[in-house]
């Protein structure tokens, strides 16, 4: 009695076996992009499947970069024409790009930033108010927090070593604020060369850490895609440590932790060389707090312009000529 029950009940399971193996062989004999989504794990980049390349033409998607440092590139946040928008309201007033020398105030050149760049006036026109406006939204930061819009401009040679782009928490003065966020829009294509390249990233899917040991990384300039091996799948993930510019797109990434306390050692980022052709490149940094507080603390105070590039009435939002220019800006 009991060996024919176990009898009965092994015939049912070697059938069901079986029913499986078929399911998975016919799921993987189906082209990639008719098979069901599956999430696995908590890798964010299986949600490509859900759009095939071409349908993501004109749509605007991310890609996860990176979960450590937190790198995203946004794809197609903007147009062609609020890109050419910005390069022409930049290319007559190109300088040298500064950079702040050892820890000291004074900006100085140096081979470090060997770009020429330019800043815009927050605000300046509607498509750069468009623009920092879609950023706030984006990374839910309000547009106060950006300092004003720098445009980059990278001939062949020119490039922006390994840096941070965040300030010692510690050093931080009452008033003061850090930059907690990096916005990177990508102006143009760009021939040969000129990527953004994380040094120190870590391919993380989230803060999942299990399989740290099977990772990949490529810590130079001339690092390509990266792939990873979750058996028994072999999964693409968007992960790169190097970002090749796409016009239209953009590349946000945090510069301190997600708490604030401290610097993100892996936001270490470069500008490698460009190679041929040229590149152009505007940068937003988000700051954790507003020019209006650096308003209240007098070693605070005189920096506002500088950083923020702006009148006080249009930080402070004021002015009916304002209000009405927003009235009639589309985001
Ligand atoms: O141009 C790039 O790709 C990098 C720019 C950069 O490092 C920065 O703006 O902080």
């Amino acid at each position: 009695m009991m060996s024919r029950l176990l009898r009965k009940l092994r015939a049912r399971l070697s059938k069901a076996l079986y029913l499986g193996l078929a399911l998975g062989l016919v799921y993987f004999c189906l082209p990639k992009d008719v098979r069901p989504a599956v999430v696995r794990d908590r890798n964010y980049a299986e949600h490509d499947i859900t759009l095939s390349l071409e349908e993501k033409a004109n749509e605007t998607w991310v890609e996860v970069i990176s979960w450590s440092p937190r790198a995203f590139l946004v794809h197609n946040l903007f147009t062609d024409a609020e890109a050419d928008h910005v390069v022409e309201m930049s290319r007559d007033h190109l300088k040298r790009s500064l950079t702040k020398g050892g820890g000291k105030e004074d900006a100085k050149r140096s081979k470090f930033r060997t770009s020429d760049s330019s800043s815009l006036e927050k605000y300046q026109t509607r498509v750069v108010a468009a623009l920092e406006e879609r950023v706030a939204i984006l990374l839910s930061y309000p547009a106060l927090h950006q300092e004003s819009l720098k445009v980059l401009r990278y001939n062949p040679g020119q490039l922006y070593k390994p840096h941070f782009d965040a300030f010692s928490v510690k050093k931080q003065r009452p008033g003061d604020s850090n930059r907690a966020a990096t916005v990177i829009l990508y102006l143009t294509e760009v021939e040969e060369g000129g990527e953004t390249n994380f040094p120190r990233a870590k391919l993380d899917i989230g803060y999942d850490m299990r399989h740290r040991d099977r990772m990949e990384r490529t810590t130079s300039c001339d690092g390509g895609r990266m792939w990873r091996t979750i058996l028994p799948f072999e999964i693409k993930l968007s992960s790169t440590n190097t970002v090749t510019p796409k016009k239209g797109s953009a590349l946000v990434f945090y510069d301190l932790d997600p708490a604030a306390n401290y610097i993100d050692d892996d936001s270490l980022h470069e500008g490698c060389p460009v190679i041929s052709g040229e590149k152009w490149s505007g940068t937003f940094w988000v700051r954790t707090g507003s020019p209006l507080e650096a308003l209240t603390t007098p070693h605070t105070k005189r920096r506002v312009k500088d950083l923020f590039g702006a009148k006080l009435e249009v930080l402070r939002g004021e002015g009916k000529k304002l209000r009405s220019f927003f009235k009639q800006t589309r985001y």
